[in-house]
């Protein structure tokens, strides 16, 4: 497992006025339940300090990449006994919006938005504390696509400093592609150096577990040191 942390150019852009008004969201079109939709707040940890929402984690990527069971996965590593993962359990594509709490021991939502919502995903940026962007390392049909998203990701302003993580993952199946391979695809010490956000890399495999304690540990730090 290789892990690989580039970035610090941050050229911070003042804060987005967060008293304004957030992007609505499609309620008509994709209904969410009551527990599915906190306000926005401040990014980071303060919000438990006063309160209210704990921080949220988007999690993001295109469908299929393995975004629902990376945070199934997360949530039985983070849990006070952690058991054996065992055999994954069976998922479905997410089709609107799937929340999880994790205890890191300080409680986080992490919000995975389905693949398949890419056109909705800006109206969750303004409540992002960080952001997990999950790549099928496996599928090199999905590579263009996933790049092309990530871009227009990194360059929402509401995202503009938050820290991002990208996952390479499902790096147990044999024809997956190797972080150096996926860096060089992505063209990634370009998106880096024009990205203003701070960017680390990691291989995983929510399936057998490889390189998902890292994934706990940036999300840990990422909670600590919010931008
Ligand atoms: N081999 C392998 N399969 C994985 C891995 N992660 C996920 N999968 C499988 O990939 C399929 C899709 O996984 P999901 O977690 O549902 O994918 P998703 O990103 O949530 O997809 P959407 O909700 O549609 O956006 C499932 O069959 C998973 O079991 C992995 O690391 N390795
Ligand atoms: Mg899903």
């Amino acid at each position: 497992m290789v892990s690989v942390c580039l970035s610090a150019r941050r050229r911070p852009p003042p804060r987005p006025d967060r008293s304004g008004p957030v992007c609505p969201r499609p309620a008509a079109a994709f209904p969410l339940p009551a527990s599915a939709g906190p306000g926005p707040f401040p990014r980071g940890g303060s919000g438990m300090a006063a309160g209210r929402s704990p921080p949220t984690f988007l999690l993001l990527g295109a469908a299929g990449g393995g975004k629902s069971l990376l945070v199934r996965r997360l949530r039985q590593l983070s849990a006070e006994e952690p058991a054996e993962l065992g055999e994954p359990p069976a998922t479905l594509p997410t089709v609107g919006t799937n929340l999880t709490d994790l205890r890191l021991p300080q409680k986080v939502t992490v919000r995975e938005l389905g693949g398949c919502m890419g056109p909705i995903w800006p109206s969750y940026y303004s409540e992002c504390s960080a952001l997990l962007f999950v790549v099928d390392a496996s599928n090199p049909t999905q590579v263009s696509s996933s790049c092309i998203q990530l871009l227009s990701v990194l360059s929402a302003e509401p995202l503009a400093s938050v820290p991002v993580l990208v996952l390479f993952n499902k790096i147990d199946l044999p024809c997956y592609m190797s972080l150096v391979e996926m860096k060089s695809l992505f063209r990634m010490q370009d998106v880096v150096s024009c990205a203003t956000q701070p960017i680390t890399m990691l291989e995983t495999s929510a399936r057998n577990g490889t390189g998902l304690a890292d994934v706990l540990q940036w999300l840990r730090t990422a909670l600590k040191d919010p931008c």
